[in-house]
């Protein structure tokens, strides 16, 4: 039973006492605010679903019951679930039951999923975990026999056993408690080995540097899916560990109308909500005044922005339009994170107005240091804020909470970077996962970094370049996505965004800029998602505004622009552009063409949508 523990569980000193896991702390939570709603789900504008302390322990109990009866301790169990608290409840059980739960896609009803079915393959799970409906509609249908037909579990039956049968487990920090399935990519995906111990550790560094409170019950609203780390860690699993409550809603309710965010914010005084830039960029984009009578968000404390390249301009003009619904802008809180870190490596001391640095485009792209660009249009001295052709500005992302070790490391001598200049970003630090499942020479290079300068410690090496100032990080891009033109590096993103400051029918984030070999000669290929409501008229302006605007600001030539149908670019399920399919579909034939140009060719397009 649970009290036998509250002497491991209790908080003292706003920590919680070694060894203890989400398992003990939801217990403990259950005990202490039993009825609080720990998380409220919104079916619709007028419809939503809430859950208790109390009734989540006891949820994931029965079905930890459940599991128990079926499979064996430690064995893996996948979760295939839409949004909802359906969810939630089966992953904790599955934590109740010693189980690994693996939060995987939720497949379009009889639609196979290349990415559901690569999971399946990689993870070979004991069981398959879903409701009643869902093992009902796939249970038995072609999408099961694409998986190999697993055994398929209903979480409502496992629910409906007495939860008095449910055996505790005796779980040690070090023990894994879920696969974490990378977003890379579908035909390879990689499952993160996320422990007890790394979950603890993170949401504490979260609690941390987000400075939110085990005691008040603050409020967070979500829209990010549950299989993605910041869904599940930041959205759900934080709000459990302050005893919190998260309002949440399906990815696609936000997508489709991006004012129902802002609307819950303000209906349920929500303190933190936050997502990836071009979240922010589509409230902008998509939102009409008139959806927004009565919104009020002065209740946002901390709005944060992960998850991909984020613009100071996007958070400038955020907080212009939305202040006069009373968003603050000291409400931004920049971060950096992974998977392979649990979620957050980097972010603020709480959140604050945005801090920026506008460095020299020359001198980052020839010799990769972060000099600070010369004043040009400002007359006060200052550096110049906002990219400029001569000039490109970085977020400042913050830095490593407590124990946390994070480093700018030169990858080809492994030695540590001067400050400004740019490198790999290598993390250490309890938050860092036990590496791939079933991965040991990846996790060799990729989980056991050493510095060459004889530092016995092992680093994880992200993949990502930045740059330290002061203590501060700034994420300058990927490494394996630079675009090296005469020998100066550009990051895609920055291309990507000055494409899509063109045109309102450009969709934000909807873009990919990379390199083609033609014979030798690298060509410069820009792709990018217009919406549904232009025509041919439309994309005839577009693509000379579009090669104008990226000579003008980035000093490279365009060899070809390609416009696709909006929805159709490959990404990630977190929304990532994958630039390696991409450039594959590019040179198959594969993309969703409506107009092209390409250097001597005359301009070809195809039938509207
Ligand atoms: P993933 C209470 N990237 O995206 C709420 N940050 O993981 C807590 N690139 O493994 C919320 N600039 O899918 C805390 N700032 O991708 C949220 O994404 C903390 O290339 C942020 O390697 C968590 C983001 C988690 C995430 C990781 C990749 C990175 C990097 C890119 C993430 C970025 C960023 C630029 C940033």
């Amino acid at each position: 039973s649970s009290s036998s523990n509250a002497g491991q569980s209790q908080l003292t000193d706003g920590r919680w006492g070694d060894g203890t896991t989400l398992v003990d702390i939801l217990s403990s939570r259950s005990e202490t605010c039993p009825e609080r709603i720990a998380f409220r789900f919104l079916e619709d504008e007028s419809d939503s679903t809430t859950i208790s302390y109390f009734a989540l322990d006891r949820a994931a109990r029965r079905i930890a019951a459940g599991l128990q009866q079926q499979v064996e301790p430690g064995s893996s169990v996948a979760l295939v679930f839409p949004p909802g608290l359906d969810f939630i409840k089966s992953f904790l059980g599955c934590l109740y039951a010693g189980v690994l739960a693996i939060p995987a896609t939720y497949p379009k009803p009889k639609r196979p999923s290349a990415r559901l079915s690569a999971i399946v393959e990689d993870a070979r799970p004991s069981a398959v975990l879903a409701t009643r409906r869902v093992v009902d509609l796939i249970g038995d249908s072609a999408v099961s026999n694409q998986l190999g037909d697993p055994t398929w579990l209903s979480s409502d039956d496992l629910e409906a056993n007495p939860h008095s049968n449910w055996k505790k487990q005796n779980v040690q920090p070090s023990d894994l408690a879920f696969l974490q399935y990378t977003s890379g990519s579908t035909k390879d995906p990689r499952g993160v080995m996320v422990s007890h111990g790394n979950i603890l550790q993170n949401l504490e560094m979260i609690r941390q540097g987000f400075q939110l409170s085990h005691h008040v019950g603050q409020v967070g609203v979500c829209w990010l899916p549950a299989y993605h780390d910041m869904g599940l860690i930041g959205g759900i699993l934080e709000s459990l560990y302050i005893g919190g409550t998260t309002v949440l809603m399906s990815p696609l309710a936000f997508l489709q109308r991006p004012s129902r965010w802002l609307r819950a914010i303000s209906d349920h005084r929500a303190v933190v909500s936050g997502g990836p830039n071009f979240a922010f960029e589509l409230c902008m984009r998509k939102i009409k005044p008139e959806e927004l009578e009565g919104v009020d968000l002065s209740s946002w404390e901390v709005a944060f922005s992960g998850a991909e390249p984020i613009r100071a301009t996007t958070m400038r003009r955020f907080a212009q339009t939305y202040g006069r619904y009373g968003f603050s802008k000291s409400a931004f809180y920049p971060c950096y994170g992974l998977a392979e870190a649990t979620l957050l490596v980097t972010g603020g001391n709480g959140p604050g107005e945005i801090a920026t640095c506008t460095v020299d485009a020359v001198e980052l792209q020839k010799n990769g240091r972060a000099v600070d660009a010369k004043p040009t249009h400002s007359s006060d001295g200052q550096p110049p804020s906002e990219s400029t052709a001569s000039s490109i500005e970085f977020v400042d992302c913050g830095r490593a909470p407590m124990d946390e070790e994070v480093l700018v490391v030169d990858p080809e001598t492994c030695l540590p970077c001067h400050d400004n200049q740019v490198g790999e970003i290598w993390v250490r630090g309890g938050n860092v996962a036990q590496g791939y499942r079933n991965r040991p020479v990846d996790n060799e290079a990729i989980f056991s970094a050493r510095l060459a300068d004889g530092r016995p410690d092992a680093f994880l090496r992200t993949g990502d370049l930045g740059f330290l100032r002061k203590g501060s990080l700034f994420v300058t891009g990927r490494r394996n996505e630079l675009i090296i033109i005469r020998g100066r590096n550009h990051y895609p993103h920055d291309l990507e965004a000055t494409v899509q400051s063109g045109s309102p029918h450009l969709i934000p984030g909807g873009g990919s800029a990379f390199l083609i070999d033609r014979g030798g000669d690298d060509h410069l290929v820009l792709v990018q998602e217009v919406d549904r409501g232009s025509k041919q008229e439309d994309w005839q302006q577009i693509i000379p505004e579009i090669r104008r605007s990226v000579t003008a600001e980035h000093d490279v030539f365009v060899h070809e622009v390609i416009l696709i149908r909006m929805g159709t670019l490959p990404r990630t399920t977190s929304g990532k552009v994958r630039y390696s399919e991409v450039k594959q579909q590019y040179t198959q034939g594969e993309l969703a063409i409506v107009h092209q140009w390409s250097v001597g060719q005359s301009v070809n397009s195809s039938a509207a949508f």
